[in-house]
């Protein structure tokens, strides 16, 4: 039929078979194809029976998400599949891998379906700002229900074969060849004479419940928990339409909602995440055919928090991994923390009993280097000073094997001069997780001025592994998130000393859509952190460069966070709610005295710019420098690791949305206003008069 859909008779079944690597997603070429062939199926009087199968790794994994935003081209995805349900035969499609977006509403089109095992089936439409428009809102609940299809439609999230078929969206589960399954459940369905069973005619599973009351409680859940997401709530609208219009009607007012998600920033905010994560694991310069280490085993230096979050990132990965710590005691205690953590999983329910063993069997404490000779990669995390580092990595380059890897978690120091202290600099990398290590999903992968290619190309599959995404980055103070972040912490220190609050800036920055503002999180990692970078740039950092003072105030009056039950907020004992600090107005009066700032008040547009474009400005400046390779990069970084809303795309991609040349004039006005922390990139200034954006780099 075409090059990406195949059609051919086996008996009376006409098999359509989708061809069109990675992931089978509907492009032009698709739809077209998958119409032709099930018209001609539809045509041909030998045909008693469809099957739809796919090749490759997964069934139609959705939409082809490079088109949207580009002219239409017919035929549409509702038109295909609104022909694939009407049609006159049955049609049975053949489900593995992944049945995502379109790919699912193919499915439910067709009559029947049938799922390997391991299948999983989803509507993420809403993960990309928008909603299922190819009658997704209307098929689904007429199979599962309104309030299980509002779950599934609003969260993104798929649900495994098993559920699928509990819920009565596939028919069987099956194992082995895809194509014989099929065939066989065809053959089955002639000799019983069965026809079409159109999912559309279906209204059984909307009748006799409450959709309403499912409608309004998922209003209000969405309310509440993603106020500032255009799709969610049009996602309800649609699936109301389920059951309070006819399917023609449901159908049409899926599209006019599809429509306006389409066209909202959001959506282009969304999708520009989804590409620049995958593009962020393609390394400048690194050819595709580099060799890759193996790594079959690992070690971690040191056994705290991060020491340990990152062993046990690797005995997820089901990769054994040893923990090094200089005493029995302390390698004693490293262990019992994997398992409360892991404990910890398990009282919450999302890891069993078995699982948590399984794991720990991974984990093995040592406390002398010679225990490491065998291992294929060492990751060290240990306290962030220099000596340190070089005791640990003398004694790496004296223990492990020749071609191990020897990786630095430092999330500031040098790498080049950490790499020096061996004689194998080539083999060493930076690995730097973020803490939690066993939850948060960005890596900074490090790549420093002797870093091998091989051993770079290991760490960003070593990421993959873990599941983890992986962003390469240049050596400097902080390297990328880190460097940045310290811009946007002070500048809503000098907030607060201008005349704002901290629940002010953190509700105008949550508003914004930051998972959490920046003194909840101040007060949850501690206070002291920034007091010593605080107290390292007073001692060098030339005059120009005023700093805030709350911090050291704070600090004498025994305010350090929530470990001390008061900083930025006071915290009820065994509680995480922050309250309001009744002991700080005094506080930030001092520090504005002394500052010699008169308190005034500053609207939440302001307090964004302040904070927001002080990211962009060092962002600018670190793209400059060649730290990070292109601007994309530092948005999966800023989405992944900081708690930056997916909806803005991350902080580059909302400069490019704002227009540089609105954010360089914002930033030399605070240039002239704050001094030298605002000296705008010459990067930004460029791009700025040329009318250009970060995206055209
Ligand atoms: C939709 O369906 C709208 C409809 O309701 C209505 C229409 C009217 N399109 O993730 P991977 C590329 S919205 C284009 O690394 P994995 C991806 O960029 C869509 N390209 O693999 C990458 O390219 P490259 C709803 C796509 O095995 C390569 O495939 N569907 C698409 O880790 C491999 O991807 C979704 O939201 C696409 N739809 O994971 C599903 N998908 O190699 C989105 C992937 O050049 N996709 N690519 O970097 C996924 O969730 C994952 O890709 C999947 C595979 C789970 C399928």
């Amino acid at each position: 039929m075409s090059d990406v859909v195949t059609l051919e008779r086996k008996g009376a079944i006409a098999v359509v078979t989708v061809n069109n690597p990675p992931v089978n997603a509907l492009g032009i070429a698709v739809r077209e194809g998958l119409q032709n062939s099930f018209k001609a199926a539809e045509a041909d009087p030998e045909v008693k029976a469809i099957v739809l199968v796919c090749e490759g790794s997964t069934f139609i994994a959705g939409a082809d998400i490079k088109e949207f935003g580009k002219p239409p081209q017919a035929p549409s995805l509702p038109d295909v599949v609104n022909g694939i349900e009407a049609g006159s035969k049955p049609s049975v499609a053949v489900i593995h891998g992944t049945a995502l977006g379109g790919g699912l509403e193919v499915a439910v089109s067709c009559h029947y379906r049938i799922a390997r095992k391991d299948a999983k089936v989803g509507l993420p439409e809403v993960k990309l700002g928008l909603l299922p428009g190819a009658g997704g809102t209307q098929r689904l609940p007429r199979l599962t229900g309104v309030a299980k299809a509002l779950d599934m439609i609003v969260s993104g999230a798929p649900i495994s074969a098993t559920e699928a078929l509990e819920l009565g969206v596939v028919d069987q589960l099956i194992e082995g060849d895809l194509l014989s399954a099929g065939l066989a459940y065809a053959d089955q369905l002639i000799a019983e004479g069965k026809g079409p069973r159109r999912t559309g005619e279906r209204t059984d599973k909307l009748e006799g419940v409450d959709n309403a009351a499912a409608v309004a409680a998922k209003r209000a859940e969405i309310e509440k928990k993603m106020p500032g997401l255009f799709s969610p709530q049009r996602c309800i609208s649609a699936v109301e339409a389920a059951f309070t219009l006819p399917l023609a009607e449901g159908l049409k007012r899926e599209r006019e909602l599809f429509a306006e998600c389409l066209v909202s920033p959001q959506r282009a905010a969304l999708v520009h995440a989804f590409f620049t994560e995958r593009l962020a694991s393609k390394v400048d310069g690194l050819a595709k055919d580099t060799p890759v280490r193996d790594v079959k085993s690992a070690a971690v230096i040191g056994g705290g928090t991060m020491g340990v979050g990152i062993a046990m990132c690797f005995a997820n990965a089901g990769i054994p991994v040893k923990v090094l710590e200089i005493t029995a005691e302390a390698r004693d205690k490293a262990m019992q923390r994997a398992r409360d953590t892991y404990g910890m999983s398990v009282k919450r329910g999302s890891l069993n009993e078995a699982a948590l063993e399984k794991r720990m069997a991974l984990i093995s404490g040592v406390t002398d280097y010679a225990d490491l000779a065998d291992v294929d990669l060492v990751i060290e995390a240990v306290f962030e000073e220099m000596s340190v580092k070089q005791k640990v990595f003398s004694a790496l380059d004296a223990n492990c094997k020749p071609g191990a890897i020897l990786a630095s978690n430092t999330s500031s120091l040098d790498l080049n001069e950490i790499a020096n202290f061996t004689k194998r600099p080539e083999d060493v990398v930076g690995l730097h997780f973020f803490s939690p290590a066993n939850v948060m999903r960005l890596l900074e992968v490090v790549r420093g001025e002797k870093t091998a290619d091989d051993v770079l190309a290991t760490a960003m599959a070593i990421g993959k592994k873990l599941k983890k995404v992986a962003v390469p980055v240049g050596v400097c103070d902080g390297f990328v998130g880190n460097r940045m972040v310290f811009q946007y912490g002070r500048e809503a220190e000098f907030l607060v000393e201008e005349g704002a609050t901290p629940a002010q800036v953190d509700g105008a920055l949550r508003k914004f859509g930051m998972a959490m503002g920046p003194f909840a999180m101040r007060d949850l990692s501690g206070l002291d952190i920034g007091l010593s970078i605080r107290t390292r740039q007073r001692q060098t950092l030339p005059a120009e460069f005023k700093l805030p003072l709350v911090l050291d105030k704070m600090a004498e009056a025994g305010m350090l966070g929530q470990k001390t039950g008061k900083g930025f907020y006071v915290y009820e004992a065994g509680s995480r709610t922050p309250l309001e600090n009744p002991e700080l107005p005094a506080i930030l009066a001092a520090a504005s005295k002394e500052q010699g700032i008169e308190r005034r008040e500053l609207s939440d547009e302001y307090i964004i710019e302040r904070t927001i474009y002080a990211l962009i400005n060092e962002g600018a400046k670190i793209l400059e420098e060649g730290i990070a390779q292109r601007a994309s990069d530092i948005d999966v970084i800023y989405l992944n690791g900081y708690g930056f809303p997916a909806f803005q795309g991350g902080p580059m991609f909302y400069a490019d949305a704002v227009g540089l040349d609105v954010v360089y004039a914002k930033i030399c006005e605070f240039h002239e206003q704050h001094g030298a922390w605002w000296k705008p990139a010459a990067l930004l200034e460029k791009l700025a008069k040329e009318g250009r954006k970060f995206a055209d780099l």
